[in-house]
């Protein structure tokens, strides 16, 4: 409310996600949900049953005269480019003849129905030469197999530094990968056109990719190829570049028969054929004084990217990015492996690399205070960067604004940390088997693409005669709430509900040319640009009723749905109604890009982040020492979201993040045999966090009073990605109850995910 009594509509209310309602009656259509086509053909992939080898033989004929199927089709049959690469080549729609993942695609079957499609697929018969497999990260490392060249960031001199210290650790981390999991898999329907147009649903997070490699592989111009998306049940980055290949099976089939066709993974085949977030194996040589400050430190960190580059060049240098976390490393070397395997080729998930580098990070500060017998979190505050002197990253980006070091006080308060622990101690003191652990953490995340050119955004608004409003931009719904902001952004503008105003699906031929929804950008670059384009409007209107009504545009106020022009209030409709009665176009674009990022890669120097996101959080655990099973006890998490436009979303956000980086640092575990075959190929055998493992008490706020330094849409700041590294505090907190088994005499080799059986290990290695 203003100081008149107005209502202010807009940002910062906690409304509703636009589909909240229909995602839990049922009547939110995916992909699949949508009605079939008559004479609809559903297609099925059939993959390689050996990790690495050459193809000798290829036997479809059982296939082929298979009941209910149409038709089948191979690296030959594709009529334009085989290589679907996204950023480098490297991945072909088909094998050719290599194969080099256990699943990799080699053909697909197009029949009468999807049961039909799969039974088909069963029928090949494939005879392979097999070649030497490298399934192991450590293999790769040592046989310096990369997907991509090495590369390095580095700032002042670390190997001086650390040789100049009082202490020296050297140490190697393991951190697992981790499988998506959206509860909708990958699916696409393609619909033929007119003049050999292709019109493709599908479930992605980057239509204009998926538009440019179906008229790749078909030959066909982007202007002939449409993508729309209205949501996805869940992407968390594994529909970022891997949505795209069912997209293009389906339009090759659907060029051929001239019929409509989809294509949907079983859960299975999506486990198995598509990427997973990289498992690393970070390593550090860090120096550092008496009282745990940092003086040198030299990473390597190393990715397992599988069979082809896919993000991996982009995802690596996230993690090296991100190694600093919250702290100031005054001389620092980082390298980064792209290491390659005979597995299937990892992608973005959730944080692209950072989380990876961060839990580095928090490693290195357990392990210095477990040396000098300090408490972690003195470790910690110690090394926090500063915005004085203290405020060089490690890829030379100056830090202006640093709301860490506030966050870190007042959670250190509100959740009696100092008091808790000492609860702790005494606990553990008299309870031999069940001991418990406390740590807090922060996360700094660098928001933007660290590839500039993927930093803007388009968007396209139409006012009705009604007064009713149609938004669309670039970026996709993956439940993240993002339509939800920027229909709030809109109305705010205007200052109309927003019930008059519907964000239609996504769509590249509304808007072109967009870049892929991620990197948590989703609003702050598309909420611009549909911000931009409604200020267009806006002003076209002001200055028509500027002139009809012969009133200055100081005098006209947009409020609660009506326009005041002077002394008489108008309603929205009537305004938009007798604006296109004067023949005032009622329709724009905006555009919107961000400003002062730069970033040479040659020299591994600039500002990649427009600003940082940040937050922290402490966790409180229990573990069995006999079984490794443990639980979480509580959490208290504040966050920094500038100035939230929505804080139910931004809350949910947070919490939803919290515990899939939760999943990822405890429960859920990859597996592979020996010849490079997923065996956690279903929720059987891998397992998410469900919501018996939400931590009984859960404290969730967002810090107050900190717009963003920046101007950001509403000096709001980005959400999506940053709160899956709080869940550090989880696994921090574990290592912390184990290290008081023996009175803190032996580290806690602990890596990641700290399942009960790795638990278990790290408590029976050398004790
Ligand atoms: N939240 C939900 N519910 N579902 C998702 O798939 N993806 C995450 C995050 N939050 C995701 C999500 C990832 S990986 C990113 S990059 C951001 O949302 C993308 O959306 P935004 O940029 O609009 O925040
Ligand atoms: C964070 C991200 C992405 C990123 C960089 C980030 C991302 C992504 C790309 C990318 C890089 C090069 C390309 C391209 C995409 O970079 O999601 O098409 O040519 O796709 O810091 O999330
Ligand atoms: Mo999110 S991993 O950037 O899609």
């Amino acid at each position: 409310m203003t100081k008149t009594g107005e209502v202010i509509i807009g940002a910062g209310q906690s409304l509703i996600h636009e589909s909240a309602a229909k995602h839990v009656t049922g009547e939110a259509t995916y992909i699949d949900d949508q009605p079939t086509y008559h004479g609809q053909l559903f297609a099925c992939v059939g993959g390689s049953t050996i990790a690495h080898g050459e193809i000798t033989t290829l036997n479809l004929e059982a296939v082929r005269s298979a009941l209910g199927v149409v038709d089948v089709i191979t690296a030959q049959s594709v009529p334009g480019k085989l290589d679907i690469g996204p950023v480098f080549p490297g991945d072909p729609l088909f094998s050719e003849g290599l194969v080099e993942y256990w699943g990799q695609p080699i053909f697909a079957v197009a029949a009468i129905s999807h049961e039909l499609a799969k039974k088909a697929v069963q029928l090949a018969k494939i005879d392979y030469k097999p070649l030497e497999p490298v399934l192991d990260l450590n293999e790769a490392i040592n046989q310096e197999f990369y997907v991509r060249p090495p590369h390095r960031m580095q700032r002042g001199n670390a190997e001086q530094a650390i040789d100049n210290s009082v202490h020296r650790i050297q140490s190697t981390l393991l951190v697992g990968g981790q499988e998506h999991f959206y509860l909708e898999g990958q699916a696409s329907t393609v619909v033929p056109q007119e003049d050999g147009g292709m019109l493709v649903y599908t479930s992605t997070q980057n239509p204009t990719e998926t538009q440019k490699l179906v008229s790749d592989v078909l030959n066909l111009p982007m202007s002939k190829v449409d993508v729309v998306t209205r949501r996805m049940g869940g992407g968390f980055g594994g529909k970022e570049t891997q949505a795209a290949p069912w997209s293009c099976v389906a339009a090759i089939f659907a060029n051929r028969t001239r019929k409509v066709v989809a294509c949907r993974l079983s859960r299975r085949d999506d486990m198995v054929m598509t990427g997973k977030r990289h498992n690393f194996i970070n390593q550090y040589d860090v120096g550092f004084d008496d009282d745990g400050m940092i003086s040198g430190i030299h990473y390597t960190l190393a990715g397992q990217c599988g069979y082809s580059p896919d993000l991996s060049d982009a995802i690596v240098d996230r993690a090296m990015f991100h190694c600093d976390n919250a702290y100031y490393l005054p001389h620092a070397t980082v390298d980064g492996l792209r290491c390659k395997t005979h597995t299937v080729s990892n992608t973005a998930f959730r944080g692209f690399g950072g989380p990876q580098g961060v839990i580095a990070a928090e490693a290195v500060i357990d392990e210095i205070a477990f040396k000098l017998k300090k408490d972690p979190l003195e470790v910690r505050k110690r090394n926090l960067y500063n915005t004085i002197d203290r405020n060089i990253t490690h890829y030379h980006q100056k830090i202006d604004s640093f709301s860490i070091s506030a966050i870190v006080d007042q959670l250190e308060k509100e959740s009696d940390y100092w008091s808790r622990r000492k609860g702790i101690q005494e606990f553990n003191a008299q309870s031999p088997i069940l001991k418990k652990g406390l740590a807090l953490t922060p996360v700094k995340f660098g928001i933007s693409f660290t590839v500039s050119h993927l930093n803007q955004a388009g968007a396209l608004i139409h006012l009705y005669t009604d007064g009713s409003i149609q938004v669309n931009h670039g970026g996709t719904e993956m439940g993240q709430g993002l339509m939800t902001k920027v229909a709030q952004i809109v109305a705010s503008q205007f200052q109309v509900s927003t019930d008059s105003i519907i964000v239609t699906a996504t769509r590249t031929d509304k808007v072109p040319n967009t870049s892929p929804t991620a990197a948590s950008s989703g609003t702050d670059l598309n909420g611009m640009a549909a911000l931009n384009a409604a200020r267009v409007l806006k002003q076209r209107l002001i200055d028509f009723l500027s002139e009809k009504y012969n009133t200055p545009a100081e005098h006209i106020r947009f409020r609660n749905g009506n326009v005041k022009v002077a002394d008489q209030t108008l309603s929205f409709a009537q305004v938009t109604n007798e604006a296109w009665l004067a023949r005032v176009s009622l329709s724009s674009t905006g555009f919107y890009k961000t400003p002062k990022i730069h970033y040479d890669r040659e020299t591994a120097s600039g500002n990649p982040f427009y600003y940082f996101a940040n937050g922290a959080s402490v966790s409180e655990v229990v573990v069995d020492t006999l079984t490794g099973e443990y639980k979480l006890l509580r959490t208290d998490i504040i966050h920094d979201v500038g100035n939230s436009i929505n804080p139910a979303l931004d809350i949910g956000q947070i919490e939803g993040g919290f515990i899939q980086g939760l999943g990822w640092l405890t429960c859920e575990e990859l597996k592979w045999n020996d010849e490079g075959r997923l065996l956690t190929d279903g929720p059987a055998t891998y397992k998410i966090p469900a919501i018996s493992d939400t931590p009984e008490i859960f404290n969730v706020s967002l810090l107050q009073n900190s717009p963003n330094s920046e101007a950001t849409v509403f000096r709001s700041k980005a959400v999506g990605e940053p709160p899956l590294m709080l869940a550090i505090s989880a696994w921090c907190g574990i290592r912390d109850a184990i290290a008081s088994i023996d009175g803190r005499t032996t580290f806690p080799q602990l890596n990641a995910p700290a399942t009960p059986e790795e638990i278990l290990k790290t408590i029976h290695c050398d004790r």
